[in-house]
């Protein structure tokens, strides 16, 4: 077995400063210092280091609307250019107002002249900010996705990419949750298209993956399946990733949720990402992204799962044992030490240790 490992210093690019959480600016935990944590586990677990190589944005149109990664590219520069860093003294561009449907969405789409409001055209919350260099560290999520998708599509057996910010509640024409552009389902996109065969997406994140759920909810060629904390018993993405979410026309069977009770341990946790792996190979796929989130660990702040580290370890394991080649696109895990030590067990039996 092995794996290679994208990752560079633009990891560390986008640096949120915090989050805004009803109203309060809180620390936040989507930090840039995950990104040295991440190079860490690829250098203790001794494998071998790609740099991403740059990609046109034909791979990301193919999945977002051009419109949104233009505003991405541009709203930093616009909102200071509008002068918000001075008055009132806001550095990072945070959403006020959103176009809710049923206010709106009767009338064609327009966008607004006032740049305070264009920041709640495509962000679904405020926590989801941007600041100088967001960008670059965006677009370097992506370009690691799309690196290491070539290295499998191109004959090797898995790749880890070493991404922060994470991706998977960002949609075709939304973003919000930590995610700007949906890595995974860019790479699972492109890796589709080139080969032509079945995508399996198992997303092991401790949150449900909303937005690669909606791009590939009315498809066959990309299967979705996510374990991730119930969000009926009230946690984020909170609007769906509940079971009966099954996708719809042709995509009818392809999408697969197993939302879990809070407290859920190591059992229940294993089974339901061996159920995820079954459907997959079900369903003929003949290749693998994980969205590699270990945020349903026993410690995160961010989900009241308890999955120990050698609960990974054994997620690792049935994941690799599944055959198939595979990329493992990171997603969240927020308490520092634990981001390590998960990702490692989770990386241990694709590298053959
Ligand atoms: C990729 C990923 O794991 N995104 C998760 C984003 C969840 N954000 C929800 C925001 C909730 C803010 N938490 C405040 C906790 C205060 N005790
Ligand atoms: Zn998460």
């Amino acid at each position: 077995m092995s794996i290679a490992a994208v990752w560079s210093e633009d990891s560390l690019a986008h640096d949120p400063k915090g989050e805004v959480w009803i109203g309060v600016l809180i620390e936040g935990d989507e930090i840039a210092e995950r990104g040295n944590v991440m190079k860490g586990v690829i250098d203790d677990l001794g494998l071998e280091v790609v740099e991403p190589d740059n990609h046109d944005d034909a791979a990301i149109a193919a999945v977002h609307d051009p419109g949104m990664v233009e505003y991405l590219r541009t709203a930093y520069d616009e909102w200071v250019e509008a002068g918000y860093p001075d008055a009132p003294g806001q550095d990072r561009v945070v959403a006020y107002a959103f176009r809710n449907p049923g206010a709106f969405g009767y009338l064609p789409d327009r966008l607004p002249r006032s740049r305070a409001a264009m920041a709640g055209v495509y962000c679904f919350d405020t926590c989801t900010v941007l600041g100088p260099n967001s960008y670059r560290g965006i677009r370097y999520a992506v370009d690691a996705a799309l690196t290491a998708a070539n290295l499998v599509v191109d004959g090797g057996q898995s790749a880890y990419a070493a991404v922060r910010p994470p991706g998977h509640h960002a949609g075709t024409d939304y973003f919000g949750g930590s995610c700007y552009l949906n890595n995974a389902a860019i790479a699972a996109n492109h890796m589709s298209t080139v080969t032509g065969t079945r995508v399996g997406i198992v997303d092991i994140d401790a949150h449900h993956g909303n937005g690669t759920q909606q791009i590939f909810y009315d498809r066959t060629d990309v299967v979705y399946t996510s374990i991730h904390i119930d969000p009926g018993e009230g946690w984020f993405p909170h609007w769906c990733g509940f079971a009966d979410e099954r996708g719809s026309g042709i995509g009818e069977g392809s999408n697969r949720n197993f939302p879990l009770r809070p407290g859920s341990g190591d059992e229940i946790f294993v089974d339901a990402v061996a159920a995820a792996a079954d459907l997959v190979i079900e369903k003929g796929c003949e290749l693998l992204v994980v969205s590699l989130g270990v945020d349903s660990g026993a410690t995160d702040p961010n989900s009241p799962l308890l999955v120990s580290t050698s609960g990974f370890g054994r997620v690792g394991t049935l994941l690799a044992e599944a055959g198939l080649p595979t990329v493992l696109v990171h997603e969240g895990g927020y308490s520092l030490p634990d981001l390590a030590a998960d990702t490692s067990a989770v990386l241990a039996p694709f590298s053959g240790s």
